[in-house]
């Protein structure tokens, strides 16, 4: 027939290379641009069916995020914005690595029939397109359209070079019947975070918080979109630095940042003190940092544990303003529930600081899926990674229940300090991000909160004391032979292997230390944590040693 000849044809035209076996991991795929045509000319066709399946708009993003600038990716936005579906996965594995076209073809029609997805007759599929700012994303856009193409009555929209959150976002708003151009976001988070700043309390208002932030635009995408936002506001000083003249990721962005504790490119003796944040590749991650007054280039990270605590504690106190109507009686009629979700990588003084506020807090397995996920299940849930992926998701029964509050409170006690948290909640519900952890829409929430605080930096790194901790990597013959449980902090696999860990941290007072296998990367990871360096240094050195 008609499709099978169509798909036959383009097919044949995106040959995978031989002995290249990919998995859509965490990330999507990702892997040395010069192999992965034929990989998002296949993505393509799935985004395609995706939407045929769903009725609804798909999203594909290009970006290989912090990895090396000759590497790139690809992966799918379901309909909520967020990651694709984990049942669809093994499917994405298998037309990736099928060998030729019949191959392929054959793996589409049986997959069509076990999923009831009728190409005729359906919805006409529609996948938005974004990519970030590698030289090799616009050719892979071109193999993605072919993959679309490939799908009788499916369009591609090209968007152009965007953030990994903004396609996130695009694809959700348009599901929603909302309005979802670049500039619409833009505008969606300015007039969201000048409500912020409006309803900053008096005491604060002109608090010299510090003169300004410095923002490490890693030299990807994230920088110009800064740029663009930055412009909307008159009285805000940005210093956009790694704006793209430079190498992408090299020695700059959010992960270097974060994993080598170390200043990015671009940044020296001038800017100790002062306020800096780090975006990544794609500008999903955020975290932010002090440069030290001595010579070493050894920065103090403000990470995403820390943003977490900060958006933890700025929205409970709202919350609870809210809740206490007529000074002190609390309002009984509702009560949201509020959590917290992290990684086994969250700093022990992060979980122990948003246990101490009275927080439900929850850990899942690495990776966005989880968090997101876990996070869903309450009225607001708010999840970060250290490395600085995260944001606050919030209920639509909550959100429902706050519009009706602004309505009874804008008759009744217009003014007061009820009905200015009321419109502070509904603010950041438009600020951060609903489909995925955005840097540009958490650098904004910081900084407003920051604001409403009267708080710099240093204020907010005080929050806690992070526990030293050390992370490792140990190269293994086979990283699937090791097995974990209970959100990876248990290894299951081989036998014996968490006996021996839990012995060794048993040496070290508040000693704590899990390996697993990494997702991005062919070796064990190993994470140690205590009370000094040294001890966490040579808790995690004991544990590699197990693994080996
Ligand atoms: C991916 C994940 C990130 C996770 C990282 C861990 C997404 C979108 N990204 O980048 O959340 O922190 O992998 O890498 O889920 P690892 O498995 O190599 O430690
Ligand atoms: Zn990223």
């Amino acid at each position: 027939n008609q499709q099978r000849s169509l798909l036959l044809e383009k097919s044949s035209l995106f040959i995978p290379p031989q002995g290249v076996k990919l998995s859509y991991g965490t990330s999507g795929f990702r892997a040395d641009a010069a192999i992965m045509e034929s990989t998002v000319y296949r993505v393509g066709i799935l985004a395609a069916l995706r939407s045929m399946k769903t009725g609804a708009v798909i999203g594909l993003m290009i970006t290989a995020s912090h990895n090396q600038v000759s590497d790139n990716g690809v992966k799918i936005a379901d309909p909520s914005g967020g990651m694709l579906t984990q049942e669809w996965e093994p499917f994405a594995d298998l037309i990736a690595n099928a060998p030729h076209p019949h191959s392929l073809v054959q793996l589409i029609d049986d997959f069509l029939k076990k999923e009831n997805i009728e190409l005729e007759g359906g919805k006409a599929a529609v996948v938005l397109l974004g990519r970030d700012t590698r030289p090799s994303g616009e050719s892979l856009t071109e193999a993605a359209k072919q993959g679309i193409t490939s799908i009788l009555r499916s369009t591609p929209i090209d968007e152009g070079i965007l953030t990994t959150p903004q396609l996130h976002w695009m694809v959700r708003a348009r599901n929603r019947g909302m309005k979802a151009s670049e500039s619409d976001y833009f505008e969606q988070l300015a007039s969201s975070f000048r409500c912020l700043l409006d309803l900053v309390p008096q005491e604060n208002c002109n608090k010299d918080i510090n003169d300004k932030l410095i923002v490490d635009g890693a030299d990807g995408v994230g920088g110009d979109k800064l740029c663009i936002l930055k412009k909307m506001f008159t009285d805000l000083c940005i210093d956009v630095r790694n704006c793209g003249s430079g190498v992408l990721n090299e020695g700059v962005g959010a992960d270097y940042v974060q994993k080598e504790k170390v200043a990015p490119r671009g940044f020296g003796p001038a800017d100790v003190g002062i306020r800096c944040a780090s975006l990544d590749g794609d500008a999903d991650r955020l975290v932010y940092f002090i440069m030290p007054s001595d010579s070493h280039n050894k920065i103090e990270l403000v990470d995403g544990d820390k943003i977490l605590s900060l958006f933890a504690v700025f929205v409970k106190e709202q919350l609870s303003i809210i809740l206490k109507h007529d000074g002190m009686v609390e309002d009984k009629s509702y009560q949201p529930t509020l959590g917290v979700v992290q990684t086994a990588y969250a700093n022990g003084a992060a979980t122990d600081y948003v246990k101490q506020l009275g927080l439900e807090t929850a850990i899942t397995p690495t990776g966005v899926k989880f968090l997101h996920e876990k996070a869903a299940e309450y009225d607001i849930g708010i999840y970060f990674e250290a490395n600085g992926h995260g944001t606050i998701l919030f209920s639509e029964p909550f959100l429902g229940w706050l519009e009706r509050k602004n309505d009874e409170v804008s008759t009744k006690a217009k003014g007061s300090e009820q009905e200015k948290a009321v419109l502070r909640l509904l603010a950041v519900s438009r600020l951060i991000n609903q489909a995925v952890g955005d840097a540009l829409s958490g650098l904004f929430l910081v900084e407003a909160i920051l604001q409403h605080k009267g708080c710099t930096i240093h204020g907010w790194n005080s929050l806690y004391h992070d526990l030293p901790s050390r992370q490792l990597k140990v190269k293994v013959v086979d990283r699937a032979s090791i097995v974990t449980a209970n959100a990876e902090t248990v290894v299951v696999k081989p036998d014996g292997i968490q006996e021996a860990i839990s012995a060794e941290t048993a040496k070290y007072p508040k000693g704590r230390c899990f390996v697993r296998p990494s997702g991005t990367e062919d070796v064990v990871r190993v994470y140690a944590e205590a009370v000094t360096q040294e001890a966490a240094d040579s808790l995690a050195r004991a544990v590699a040693g197990l693994v080996n």
